[in-house]
């Protein structure tokens, strides 16, 4: 069965096993967005992002990113979802595998595959994007799929995590020679989390991606995925987990994927260097539907799982509008919204989406967003025209 097909099939067993007649589907038959039913068309964006995009099939060992304008199913197929890898795209042999946890624990742990996938395994929906991910490529670095896995906090738990313990440090199979200050050095793709951070319940060591073994390119056999974090969170061909008493730094935590923002640090205005962790609140338009001269506007949120409050709809110098937001979506995965666009005039309009959660964070303008220097975590709004 392709992703495609599990994601419908989902949506009515979700439908009708509930209980809930799907109002929203009877009454707006786009609603099951992003499904493109007969006799829907896509209006053309045109604005200058949308003519500068192209698209990549997939090669070995690139980056590859989705068409969002031409998202078809809930869950991300396996070979659409996106691909970033720093050091290339390792061949891990699954009966020869083994997860090593190592360091600061009271049992050092040698795990097979078959160990693993006989723990304390969790289906989850998570979607996420690179912190790279940009406007230019009409955020084509995104992904959402369901995942199988055992819990990272089950395999620590049986390790078990000793007194003064402060990171747990993921490593990967993949290698590559770098030069640090005029050395050259042999270094894995690893990453790291605070021992709280580690033990989320919802942190899981995929083996499984919308129903197939982990696929090669996405981290076969095992990876690490953090519900609500930015991609590179998650260690794909993890082979080591090694606990210590001091940050872990090393380039995916120190250097790359830092981001350079003017904060409030106590009262005094500083420029502050993170590491990106959670996934910033962003909603995002991907495309404008017309059926039978009625148009629907259809975007994606992604967010760290805190409850969403709203998404809204702006078209030109109107009032925000809210959009309805997909049944479907669940707390970490991406959150699809669609809005009825009533009679839209002839011409040019600008289009532009924000999201609001529980707590009160407004997806801001990119211009509110000055003190911001880096182009990690593009979350700013992002206007859209289209010509009807
Ligand atoms: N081992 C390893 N894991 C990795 C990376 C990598 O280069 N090597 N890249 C990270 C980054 S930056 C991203 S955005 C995600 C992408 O995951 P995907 O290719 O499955 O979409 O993997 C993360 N995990
Ligand atoms: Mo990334």
């Amino acid at each position: 069965m392709n992703p495609e097909d599990k994601g419908r099939r989902d949506v009515l067993k979700g439908a009708l096993g509930t209980g809930v007649i799907a109002a929203g589907a009877v009454t707006a038959p786009g609603f099951l967005f992003p499904a493109l039913a007969q006799g829907e068309n896509l209006v053309p964006f045109t604005d200058d992002a949308s003519e500068a995009f192209q698209w990549r099939p997939i090669e070995p060992n690139t980056t590859h990113w989705q068409d969002t304008r031409e998202i078809t199913s809930f869950f991300t197929s396996n070979d659409d979802f996106y691909l970033v890898q720093h050091y290339g795209q390792p061949e891990v042999d699954n009966s020869s595998y083994r997860l090593k946890v190592t360091g600061m624990v009271d049992n050092e742990l040698d795990l097979s595959l078959n160990d693993l996938m006989n723990g304390d395994i969790i289906e989850q929906q998570v979607g996420f994007e690179c912190g790279g991910n940009s406007q230019r490529l009409l955020y084509g670095l995104i992904g959402n799929a369901n995942w199988r896995g055992v819990t990272l906090s089950s395999i620590l738990e049986r390790a078990g995590i000793q007194e003064g313990a402060k990171e747990v440090v993921f490593f990967a199979a993949d290698t590559a020679t770098e030069e640090i200050r005029g050395r050259e050095v042999e270094k894995a793709f690893a990453r790291s989390l605070s021992i709280p951070d580690a033990l989320r319940s919802e942190n899981m060591l995929a083996f499984e991606m919308n129903g197939e073994p982990l696929p090669h390119y996405h981290g076969k056999p095992l990876r690490l995925v953090v519900p609500g974090w930015y991609g590179v969170a998650n260690v794909k061909w993890l082979t080591q987990i090694h606990v210590q008493d001091t940050r872990y730094m090393g380039r995916f935590m120190g250097r790359d994927y830092v981001t350079l923002k003017k904060t409030n640090v106590g009262g005094v205005e500083r420029w502050v260097e993170n590491s990106v962790t959670t996934l910033n609140l962003k909603s995002s338009i991907v495309r404008v539907i017309e059926s039978s001269g009625q148009y629907s506007i259809q975007g994606f949120v992604l967010n760290d799982g805190t409850p969403l409050e709203s998404v809204e709809i702006k078209i030109d110098n109107g009032p925000w509008q809210r959009a309805e937001l997909n049944p479907r979506n669940t707390k970490y995965s991406w959150k699809l919204f669609s809005f009825d666009w009533s009679n839209p005039g002839a011409g040019e309009h600008t289009i532009v989406s924000r999201v609001t959660d529980i707590n009160g964070n407004v997806q801001a303008t990119n211009e509110e967003l000055p003190e911001k220097v880096s182009f990690w975590e593009d979350f700013g709004q992002f206007p859209r025209q289209v010509t009807i």
